[in-house]
């Protein structure tokens, strides 16, 4: 049986609410079919308009075999491109990030347009036409700030997305912010590991004693561990955030993205050691600093925290079976200046440790999946809802596509 068929047969006898069988998680041949039909076919969060904010601007990041570089052109358009010379072949942009007034291939110095269009190659005769040499673009849309790219050839609908969250995150003015810190973590874990382990807090009391100052365990109002304390706080936030014209109530249900904002608790304002702003300067133009944050996500790579004084936004991309990068960035107004108005260790504190926290819980279950001894194990409905909402969507995704792929299947 080929792999597409196993895969298949496995996705149709999944017991409900259970985690998946042992190769989803480590398998290379099935590492294989997640980059075909998800990585390669749906929309993946890339970066943010604030890391390119001037003409000539680049960063370039890999999905799976396929290098990409994204870049603003001198009118202030973001393209995506292939990383990937019309010559023959080789890797245009070696950097991960920087500024470049064009795009000049190392090899033989075909020279490219940030859009992607050919401007120069040397001895190639009078009959050569730079036009039929133009990188290979790849569809790209911007959503509140944030960079998404699809290598489909037809990439599924982005309107709805765009239209029902970007209100959640247009007041926190993304554009006009500054990568303050950023990191990024190899982690010995499947991606979809590392999904998993942020869909739910479940795991938070054991292991995230910082994250705890501040933040809500639930995400849903009728979540049974909800206390009237919190609830009263939500009710009278709620009130005092419609006042203001912010939206924060849940996106409409959907398995693959959501917005919603949500108070802290212990009267913080911020996810920081103490509840105090790390941030003396507001994003945007906003003037209260009780907004809690606003939690998006967008499967299969992008979870947020946008606060009244920085965003927190997270980009996983797979590497491997069992490796995956997961890249965290701290924003800031983008005229915040270091050591005035905001502290680098104050600002990180709560997140780098979080995020080392979790890197070792997805390795651990990693290590533990590749046993003998591993079978799929149940889900809390009240407590892990959002992994059973992630690995829903996720086979519900593979299945639909290969039977797209095979369709005599059907
Ligand atoms: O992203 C968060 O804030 C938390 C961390 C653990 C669960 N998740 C909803
Ligand atoms: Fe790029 Fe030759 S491969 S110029
Ligand atoms: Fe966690």
């Amino acid at each position: 049986m080929d792999t597409q068929n196993r895969m298949l047969a496995m996705l149709l006898r999944r017991k409900a609410n259970f985690s998946l069988e042992q190769p989803f998680y480590n398998a290379q041949a099935f590492f294989d079919l997640d980059m075909k039909h998800i990585w390669e076919k749906g929309w993946i969060y890339v970066g943010l308009t604030c890391d390119i904010p001037n003409s000539g601007d680049f960063f370039t990041v890999d999905i799976g075999n396929n290098p990409i570089i994204v870049t603003r052109d001198p009118d202030g358009s973001i393209h995506g491109v292939f990383n990937t010379c019309r010559h023959r072949g080789s890797k245009i942009c070696l950097k991960d990030k920087g500024n470049a007034p064009k795009l000049v291939c190392p090899y033989h110095q075909w020279t490219y347009n940030q859009d992607g269009s050919l401007i120069f190659a040397g001895n190639m005769g009078p009959e050569f036409k730079t036009t039929d040499y133009k990188l290979k673009k790849v569809h790209l849309e911007v959503c509140g700030g944030y960079i998404f790219i699809s290598l489909a050839k037809n990439p599924p609908a982005f309107d709805q997305f765009r239209k029902e969250v970007e209100p959640y995150l247009a007041p926190h003015d993304i554009d006009n912010s500054k990568v303050a810190f950023e990191q990024t973590l190899i982690e010995d874990a499947n991606w979809k590991l590392v999904i998993e382990n942020n869909r739910e807090c479940y795991h938070c009391a054991g292991s995230h004693p910082e994250l705890l100052n501040t933040l809500a365990e639930f995400d849903n109002s009728d979540d049974p561990r909800i206390d009237p304390k919190y609830k009263d706080l939500m009710e009278r936030k709620a009130r005092e955030w419609s006042a203001q014209g912010l939206p924060h109530e849940p996106t409409p249900a959907n398995l693959q993205y959501r917005a919603v904002r949500l108070p802290f608790i212990n009267e913080a304002d911020s996810m920081t050691i103490d509840g105090t702003p790390a941030c003396e300067k507001m994003l945007g133009n906003l003037t209260d600093r009780g907004l809690g944050s606003v939690r998006m996500l967008h499967l299969p790579n992008t979870w947020n925290h946008l606060q009244s004084d920085h965003v927190l936004a997270f980009r996983v991309l797979p590497l491997g079976p069992q490796k995956t990068m997961v890249t965290t960035k701290w924003l800031v107004h983008k005229d915040a200046v270091e050591g005035v108005d905001y502290d680098l260790d104050k600002l990180t504190t709560v997140w780098k440790a979080t995020n080392e926290q979790d890197r070792e819980l997805a390795e651990n279950n990693q290590k533990g999946i590749n046993s003998m001894a591993y079978e799929p194990g149940p889900y809390s409905d009240t407590i892990e809802f959002g992994v059973q909402n992630f690995i829903d969507w996720y086979c519900a995704e593979m299945e639909a596509r290969i039977l797209e792929d095979q369709p005599d299947m059907k």
